[in-house]
Parts: C-alpha cells; sequence; structure tokens
C-alpha cells in the first residue's frame, strides 16, 4: 500500500543511477514493479505482468514464498549480524554441507560471496592462490571466452568478453585471453538444444595453451550455457573437449553456473547435466531464490587441501568479505534449498523441457526472426537488425511483451525467456503466445 512515508510512485526518479539501464529513456516513462507472487509481478500502474525471466534469472522458485521470508524474519529476530572472519555461526556450515552434497564429483568445499561478480573474482583468485601455494606461480593466466558475462568485477570483465561491459574500463587484468564464442547462425541456427556442430571450437583453447606455454596458464572460465549474451547452449561435446585439454595441461577448469545453478536446465547444476565436472564453480542468484543477495564458489577437494598445507594458526586465503556468509542469507539459502528439494524444482525443467522448446520453436518463420535456441528453461529469439537502428526492433518488442503483460529481457537483437521453474504448461503457452504476437505486431 502506498503510503506518506513509501509512495507507490516515487516523485524524484532523477538521484537513483540505475544499474545497466538506459536512465534517461526510463526515467521518460518508467517501469515499477511493487508487487510480485510466484509467476507475477504487480505494476505501479496495477497490472499483473507474467515474470518470463525470473527476476534476472534468479528467482527460480517464484516470488514471495512464504517459507523463506519467515525464515529470513526469524533469522533477523535471533541474530542480524555475525563476523565470519575468525568467528563463526552455525547457519553457513549446514548450508555449505547441504549444497555440497548436491555437487558432482569431489566438489566439496564452499566459499561464500554476496554476488555473482564476487562469485567470479573470488574464483579466478583461488585459482591463482592454488597454483602458487603448490609452488607454481608462474600459472597467472586467465583464459575466458567472447561472448561470455562474468558479472562487473575486474576480474569478471576482464575474462569476460562483451564488449560493451570492457570497453570504458582501461586496462582491466594483464595475462588474459580468450578463445571464441560458440555462436554460429550459418550452422546452428534454429538448433533444439545443444548444437550439432561446434565441439572443435574448444580447440582454441589447445591453440592458447601453444601460444602462451601451458605452465603460464592457471584457469579457464566458461558458462556452461551462455545467458546474458542470449542463450548459447554449448555444441555437442564441447565441454567434455574443454575439459581433457585443460587435464592435459593442468588448467583449472571453472563453470561459472550463475545462471544455470539450481535447476535451470532440469538438473541441480549444469556440470550434472553435462556430466563434466569442473574444478571451480561458481553461483548465486539461484542459491537464495533472490530473496537475499548471496554467492557461493565451490571448488574440489584437493584445491581446499592444498590450501590446509602450512601453519594451522596461518590464516590460508587472505580473501573474504564483510558480509560473507551473512546470517540472512543463510537462512533464505537453507529454506531456498528446502523448497528446491520438496517441490523437485531441481529436476523439473526436465519434464518441462519439451514443452518449452516445442513452444519456443513455434517463433520460427515469423517475421524477422533469424534464430531460437533453448536448453533446459532458457531459451532466445534472435532478431534481424533494423537496418541502421541496431537493437531498437528488440528494444520495442520487449517494450509492447511488457505492455501485453510479460517481462522478456533483451540483449542486443535478442529476447531471453527463463521463467521460475514453477512455471506450468499454461504459463509457457502464455508466454511464447504474447512474444509471437507482439513479433508479428512489431515490424
Ligand atoms: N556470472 C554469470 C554467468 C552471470 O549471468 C554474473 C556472473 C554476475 O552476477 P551478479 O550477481 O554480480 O550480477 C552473472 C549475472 C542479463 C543479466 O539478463 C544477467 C546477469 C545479471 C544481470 C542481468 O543480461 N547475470
Amino acid at each position: 500500500m502506498a503510503t506518506a512515508a513509501q509512495p507507490m510512485v516515487p516523485n524524484n526518479l532523477e538521484s537513483f543511477w540505475m544499474p545497466f539501464t538506459a536512465n534517461r529513456q526510463f526515467k521518460a516513462k518508467p517501469r515499477l514493479l511493487v508487487d510480485a507472487k510466484d509467476m507475477h509481478y504487480t505494476t505501479h500502474d496495477g497490472r499483473k505482468v507474467m515474470d518470463g525471466m525470473a527476476g534476472l534469472w534468479c528467482v527460480n522458485a517464484g516470488h514471495g514464498r512464504k517459507e523463506i521470508i519467515e525464515a529470513v524474519q526469524r533469522q533477523v529476530a535471533k541474530l542480524d549480524f555475525a563476523p565470519s572472519f575468525q568467528m563463526g555461526h552455525p547457519a553457513p556450515f549446514e548450508l555449505a554441507a547441504r549444497l555440497t552434497a548436491l555437487l558432482p564429483g569431489d566438489l566439496d568445499h564452499a566459499f561464500f560471496t554476496n554476488s555473482g561478480s564476487e562469485s567470479v573474482d573470488t574464483a579466478l583468485k583461488i585459482a591463482l592462490a592454488y597454483h602458487r601455494v603448490r609452488g607454481e606461480g608462474g600459472r597467472f593466466r586467465l583464459i575466458g571466452r567472447e561472448r561470455g558475462y562474468h558479472g562487473v568485477g575486474f576480474g569478471g570483465i576482464s575474462v569476460g568478453g562483451m564488449v560493451a561491459n570492457r570497453k570504458q574500463f582501461g586496462t582491466l587484468l594483464t595475462g588474459v585471453d580468450h578463445i571464441r564464442h560458440t555462436h554460429d547462425l550459418e550452422h546452428n541456427a534454429f538448433s533444439r538444444g545443444e548444437p550439432a556442430w561446434g565441439a572443435h571450437l574448444a580447440d582454441d583453447l589447445q591453440r592458447l595453451v601453444e601460444l602462451h606455454d601451458p605452465a603460464t596458464i592457471a584457469a579457464c572460465i566458461v558458462e556452461p550455457v551462455a545467458g546474458s549474451t542470449g542463450v548459447l547452449p554449448p555444441p555437442k561435446g564441447y565441454l567434455k573437449r574443454l575439459r581433457e585439454i585443460c587435464d592435459r595441461h593442468g588448467i583449472l577448469l571453472i563453470f561459472d553456473e550463475v545462471i544455470t545453478g539450481f535447476g535451470r536446465l532440469g538438473a541441480p547444476f549444469a556440470a550434472e547435466y553435462f556430466g563434466v565436472v569442473p574444478d571451480i564453480m561458481t553461483c548465486a542468484k539461484g542459491l537464495t531464490n533472490a530473496t537475499v543477495p548471496m554467492g557461493a564458489v565451490f571448488v574440489r577437494k584437493g584445491i581446499y587441501d592444498a590450501f590446509m598445507s602450512g601453519p594451522d594458526n596461518m590464516v590460508e586465503l587472505f580473501h573474504g568479505y564483510t558480509y560473507s556468509a551473512h546470517p540472512l542469507a543463510a537462512a533464505a539459502g537453507l529454506t531456498a534449498l528446502d523448497i528446491y528439494q520438496r517441490e523437485g524444482l531441481f529436476t523439473r525443467g526436465k519434464e518441462l523441457a519439451g514443452h518449452f522448446e516445442d513452444a519456443a520453436h513455434g517463433l520460427k518463420g515469423l517475421p524477422n526472426v533469424i534464430d531460437v535456441r533453448n536448453l533446459g528453461l532458457m531459451a532466445a529469439v534472435e532478431l534481424a537488425p533494423r537496418p541502421g537502428k541496431p537493437t531498437a526492433r528488440a528494444y520495442e518488442i520487449f517494450l509492447r511483451c511488457y505492455e501485453e503483460g510479460l517481462l522478456t529481457r533483451y540483449v542486443g537483437e535478442t529476447l531471453t525467456f527463463s521463467p521460475p521453474l514453477i512455471v506450468e504448461k499454461k504459463h509457457i503457452d502464455e508466454m511464447f503466445g504474447t512474444m509471437a504476437r507482439v513479433i508479428k505486431a512489431v515490424a
């Protein structure tokens, strides 16, 4: 409800410098969300909008989950904050144990952060420090991938491959190189699931190994399915090939599962879905159903153990955040896990993937649609750009969808779908039905 202290529509939109937003365009015609429940948002003008994006790929169990709200309320009343540097409190120990029990292979330790960006920077730092504690400090290079998104810290934008996210920010980290991305419309347009063509693109890593000398390379980081850049499922066999090349040369493989973690593909993590175990895995978003910010980095046993070798009164890793393992986040995380497991949300994507895929590919043949891509409960439709006006068509479609009751995301010429995992077939039909209608209406 609107009150004097908290008006429904703020009368000053100016002071908030909005992230990743065209501020002037937005503030001229704002879109405010004021309420949310399950699959829907309510807008400031009282309309219901279906959440086709699980917020920002993060509200996996749907909005307004009472159990999570109550767990956070109980926690804040009992222990609002406790330091995790040389002190501790119970919840994150339980959360780490429960999370690592879900992971494949010997990924068995969790380091907590507050976001995906912090998880990525933490993972890169752990990779560098790991080699150093083993006496291989000469491994300083980090390899990322074109079109990769790894958040917005300096580490993340350095290994990331989205040009706009890099070009304003100077020299970035040194010692970074990139393999090619896997997006190829000529070979893979309208692929259902993993494209058949492109496993050989993983051999780019071998090329960089030969160029730089493997003894200088610490880690290679990729999103198992690139999300922000417009949903790029990996070609069949691609991730296995990356794993083999890393193994051959002592390079750590990092999977950035900030989007793919917590059931997005119909398995708890993409590592399990693809049968490829990374050495380090990052996550955030769905970890707490996005109710309280939290991220985590999971590492294999050998990595943690390598740090536990010096004098036992010494700090082993000089890294951490004031809010690492924050009590409210840990409470939200534990309760989100309860819900995911009880409601079978980690595997629900598997049951719905076929219907979701058919619905997405129903957009094929509509005006200006040049590709549809999907995996699990992620999908994207790519449009031909309007001559001389890049991204204008996708933006207009995004806006029209919002006006017609569907929240999607647009990046470049691509619109994406990543609904809460509680989505039902009728919601899927409505989402893609709205999108089809709007694509036909927007020239
Ligand atoms: N890694 C990956 C793979 C991500 O998708 C991050 C790291 C960074 O997480 P934080 O919590 O620091 O934002 C992300 C974030 C979008 C979009 O739709 C995607 C993200 C964030 C905001 C928007 O393009 N992913």
